[in-house]
């Protein structure tokens, strides 16, 4: 058995990048609820991304989402974020809410609306030359809805063209992340709709561009933690987005809906190289991807990483050695057992005292509600227009 203290170490360099549009008020299609103490402008969400930090150690950067988060100044931005405790992180593109992009942005037929689309991808990389961001994260909502409505090879060759010119645009230190969704806004066919299609399109671009992997963009019954393993064997896994889901793209907290699959992930993770404490080199960044539309949203994003972190430590606990002992005798049972018994392990009073040894509150949770900064933001944040995403 590999025992917490272990493995305490390594949990020291995980760092778990914000969203941050889950401080803005999200919602459905049916529906998007105010709620008091809601982040009014950009600065305001970055201070929110700050505090989660502050009560829990692993948030360190904030991603923004342009135009969402537009802002005149983003060098001023940059140190307003580096004075309250955090770096501004991937810069997320926007080409779903553009009349002009209803039958398609980058793929589009017409080269004026392509090229619309590729002007906004430069300003994004304007905008992280401003901000020292490494990633310009590309999500795409486009597809069809019927049968026979587009050249479903004609847009895959646009695709190409188009990303090729914007990854050209991006500095030496500047990666592109292709980030993959199975269905939505489109039903019938989407372009980038899973990681192989995502990973022969960044393959053509050359290193600097990876997948992302977003853990809510997949069929039911995927089984991630094998994708997870294919993109760290090819070297191409750049990024996660993680959230939970029970049915399609829900956007729940990460490990709600299924902690076992988190484990199994953050498992393959590991395995793979692909996670800091055990491999310093890893270039894959972690991400939560979430909208809170019911629940608070800094104690939301703190339950969140406070999640991952959890599900890193027991799987940071399998023991690999007495695995592959049992893999390569052949002992299925023997096997299973290994790896359940770190899933199983109970980990939070571990946690608890591996925070306290370094100043964090032990139970941030409890920290952040008896903080008192809730009620502060909820009686500050009067008047203005709360954030949301539109
Ligand atoms: C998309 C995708 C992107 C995110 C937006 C808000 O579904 O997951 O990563 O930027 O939503
Ligand atoms: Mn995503």
């Amino acid at each position: 058995m590999t025992t917490f203290s272990q493995i305490a170490a390594l949990l020291e360099p995980q760092a778990i990048e914000l969203p941050s549009w889950a401080f803005g008020n999200s919602g459905t299609r049916f529906k998007v609820f105010g709620s008091p103490g809601t982040a009014r402008t950009v600065e305001e969400k970055v201070a929110d991304a700050a505090t989660v930090h502050r009560f829990t150690g692993l948030a360190p950067s904030v991603a923004l989402h342009i135009p969402w988060d537009l802002v005149d100044d983003y060098a001023a931005l940059r140190r307003y974020a580096e004075d309250q405790g955090v770096a501004l992180g991937t810069i997320n593109s926007n080409t779903f809410q553009d009349d002009d992009y209803k039958l398609g942005a980058l793929t589009h037929t017409d080269a004026k609306i392509r090229q619309k689309a590729i002007d906004h991808h430069f300003e994004c990389i304007d905008v992280m030359d401003a901000t020292g961001s490494r990633d310009l994260k590309i999500w795409l909502a486009e597809g069809s809805n019927y049968p026979g409505q587009a050249d479903l090879r004609g847009r895959q060759d646009r695709l190409h063209e188009s990303l090729s010119t914007i990854y050209d645009r991006l500095g030496e230190d500047q990666r592109l992340v292709l980030e993959y969704k199975f269905f939505e806004p489109a039903f019938y066919h989407t372009d980038v709709p899973d990681w192989g299609t995502s990973y022969v399109q960044v393959a053509a671009l050359g290193e600097r561009a990876t997948v992302c992997l977003d853990t809510g963009h997949h069929a039911p019954g995927t089984n991630i933690e094998f994708i997870v393993m294919q993109l760290l064997r090819l070297g191409k896994l750049g990024s996660f987005d993680f959230n939970s889901r029970f049915y399609a793209d829900d956007d729940l907290i990460v490990g709600a809906a299924d902690p076992f699959q988190l484990f199994r992930i953050l498992f393959e993770v590991i395995r793979g190289g692909g996670y800091p404490g055990t491999n310093p080199d890893s270039e894959v960044a972690f991400m939560l991807d979430q909208c809170h539309n019911i629940e608070a949203k800094i104690p939301g994003q703190i339950r969140s990483v406070l999640n991952v972190q959890e599900m890193t430590a027991r799987a940071l606990l399998v023991d690999r050695d007495a695995l592959a002992v049992a893999q390569e005798a052949g002992d299925v049972l023997a096997a299973h057992e290994v790896f359940m018994d770190a899933f199983s392990t109970d980990v939070r009073a571990d946690l608890a005292a591996w925070r306290e040894e370094r100043g964090l509150p032990a139970n941030p949770m409890r920290a952040y509600a008896e903080s008192g900064h809730q009620q502060q933001i909820e009686a500050d944040r009067i008047g203005g227009t709360q954030a949301g995403w539109n």
